[in-house]
């Protein structure tokens, strides 16, 4: 019998989880690509890898996981120097801990993921910081009734309602990390990974350069915690561009291997091989 890996996907909603483990699994099932982690044999019910995988390469849309349509999905693999071993991973819903943050609890099954997983992939989208902005915050105050209008200035502050959705979206990743070393109580090795890489790279910088700059809380928190935490930075276009756009969707649908879609940056290396986060939680150091 094979050991069993677990690694746990976390995010909040839209930080790309769904979207990763559906082009996993294409380059898993498609088996045309060298990979570090390789598919053993196919077993089980796929459906649900199936279904998301029909969306991804025909370019659609992954349906937004909620707290009914949480699956785990048991993959039968094996690499050179580890041998065979399945892995498990649970597409949660970034519902979920969006959630943990506002109620500070945790449901049982999720706990159980935290205990028993040998690896954290903590998603984040380059958008994060969009709504976070000084410019954004004014803008929206100035849409709203009884903005901060200068009578209203001289009046004092206006009494808003302050909800969790206010946080930043960095103290929130650093908040789920801090759940995660509470509940385990040991060393988590934990891969960033960047969601939709191809918005981003433009900007010439390696993933973890781009943590620093644009989420710098996090990228500290990882540093200052380096002996509960080992961590990587990892940028991913899953998807390979912006389905919304009907032109970067038809370039997509255009290339002649789907798998040309998939980019994976660490440090100043890209190439295709999605699995490279997975294998680097399951590799080094053991
Ligand atoms: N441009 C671009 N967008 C991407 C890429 N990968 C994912 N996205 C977009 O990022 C969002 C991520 O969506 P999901 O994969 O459903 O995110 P999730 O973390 O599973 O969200 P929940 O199920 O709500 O927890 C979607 O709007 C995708 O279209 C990519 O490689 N490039
Ligand atoms: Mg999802």
């Amino acid at each position: 019998m094979s050991n069993t890996e677990n690694l746990l996907f976390i995010g909040l909603p839209g930080s790309g989880k769904t979207t990763f483990l559906a082009a996993l699994w294409h380059v898993l099932s498609d088996r045309s690509s060298a990979t570090t982690l390789k598919l053993r044999r196919l077993s089980g019910d796929r459906s649900y890898l199936n279904q998301i995988t029909k969306e991804w390469r025909e370019c659609a849309q992954v349906p937004r996981t909620n707290l009914q349509t949480e699956q785990v999905v048991v993959l039968h693999l094996e690499r050179g120097d580890f041998g065979a071993f399945d892995l498990s991973i649970p597409d949660l819903a970034g519902e979920a801990f969006k959630q943990q943050l506002t109620d500070r609890r945790i449901s049982r099954s999720h706990d159980a993921f935290v205990q028993g997983a040998t690896g954290v992939v903590l998603f984040l989208h380059p958008d994060v910081q969009k709504g976070t902005q000084l410019t954004t915050a004014l803008q929206l105050e100035a849409t709203l009734p009884g903005g901060l209008t200068d009578e209203a200035n001289s009046a004092g502050p206006v009494p808003g309602t302050w909800s969790p959705e206010m946080l930043p979206h960095q103290v929130r990743l650093v908040e789920l990390l801090q759940f995660l070393l509470e509940r385990t109580q040991k060393a988590l090795r934990v891969a960033v990974v960047v969601s939709a890489w191809d918005l981003v790279e433009s900007l010439g910088m390696p993933p973890n350069v781009f943590l620093a700059r644009e989420l710098p809380l996090l990228q500290q928190f990882l540093e200052a915690n380096d002996d509960l935490i080992e961590h990587a930075v990892f940028g991913v276009s899953a998807q390979g561009g912006d389905i919304t756009d009907t032109s970067q969707k038809q370039s997509l649908l255009d290339l002649d291997d789907a798998l040309k879609r998939i980019k994976v940056r660490q440090d100043q290396n890209t190439g295709h091989d999605i699995t490279k986060p997975l294998a680097w939680l399951l590799g080094a150091g053991r």
